[in-house]
């Protein structure tokens, strides 16, 4: 393991042009569960499997069992970004990492100081309602003991990208631009399962692809590094 970390701490330290891309398991050495692990959120038991939940078709149509599962589940008190957040934000501080990519909806890479960050799933840090499209703020949703009402009288909703619904088109594009036109690409903390995100890592064309990830994923075989191990540690180390 130490040979891997020093490997990576070499290609970080001659290289300008980075880009991370990263899912739910940046965030699980906060406290935040991810979604496949064990101990992740697919893996716990409820009246409907989390991917129903998380769709766009079930929050129109059962509100209330979206909002008690995101109360219960999603909106987490006294969170804080860990190593693996910090830095990254110390690398683009220095010049060399030019963007974060995330599917991640916490928000802690801007917390810990991240700025050139596209979250290609939204973020739960944002609000707006339904009906007539006015910003909402996110302390009253996650205050709120239910579905949480605009003022007009619509439901409000966080601004995330729900199953069934589709990503952002200028952030797809731009993480296109980051990946493509990157000299190093770190993949880190994602099973790279969902799609279409996992997809953007084809677009990366450099010699200096690495995964930091506690299990394997698809794409090991692309990787001209791979570390299996909690990217918050490993990142404590370089
Ligand atoms: P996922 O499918 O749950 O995969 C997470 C991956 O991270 C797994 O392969 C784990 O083995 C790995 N992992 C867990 N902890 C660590 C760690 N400390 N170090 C290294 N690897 C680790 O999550 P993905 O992000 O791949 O899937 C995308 C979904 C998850 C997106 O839609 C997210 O919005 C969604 N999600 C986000 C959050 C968040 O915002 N923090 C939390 C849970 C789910």
């Amino acid at each position: 393991m130490r040979a891997e970390i020093e490997q990576l701490r070499e290609m970080i330290e001659n290289s300008d042009n980075i880009v991370f891309f990263g899912g739910a398991g940046v965030s699980t050495e906060s406290g935040i569960p991810d979604f496949r692990s064990v101990d992740g959120l697919y893996n716990q038991k409820y009246k409907y499997p989390p991917e129903q939940i998380l769709s766009g078709s079930f929050f129109k149509n059962n509100p209330e069992e979206f909002y008690k599962f995101y109360h219960d589940k999603l909106v987490l008190h006294d969170v804080m970004p860990n190593k693996a957040h910090l830095k990254l934000a110390e690398l683009e501080d220095q010049g060399k990492l030019k963007a974060v990519i995330t599917q991640n909806i916490d928000g802690l890479h801007q917390a810990a100081g991240s700025k050139n960050v596209l979250e290609l799933h939204g973020t739960i840090q944002r609000f707006y309602c339904t009906s007539c499209g006015k910003e909402a703020s996110a302390t009253d949703a996650n205050a709120c003991n239910g579905v949480p009402h605009c003022t007009c009288g619509g439901i409000v909703r966080p601004d995330v990208v729900l199953y069934e619904e589709q990503l952002n088109d200028s952030v797809i594009a731009e993480a296109v631009r980051y990946i493509s036109g990157a000299e190093m690409l770190i993949v880190g903390g994602t099973s790279l399962n969902v799609y279409p995100a996992a997809g953007l890592i084809r677009y990366y064309k450099g010699k200096k692809l690495v995964l930091i990830n506690k299990d394997s994923t698809p794409y090991d075989a692309y990787a001209n590094l791979i570390i299996n191990d909690k990217i918050g540690g490993v990142f404590s180390q370089i």
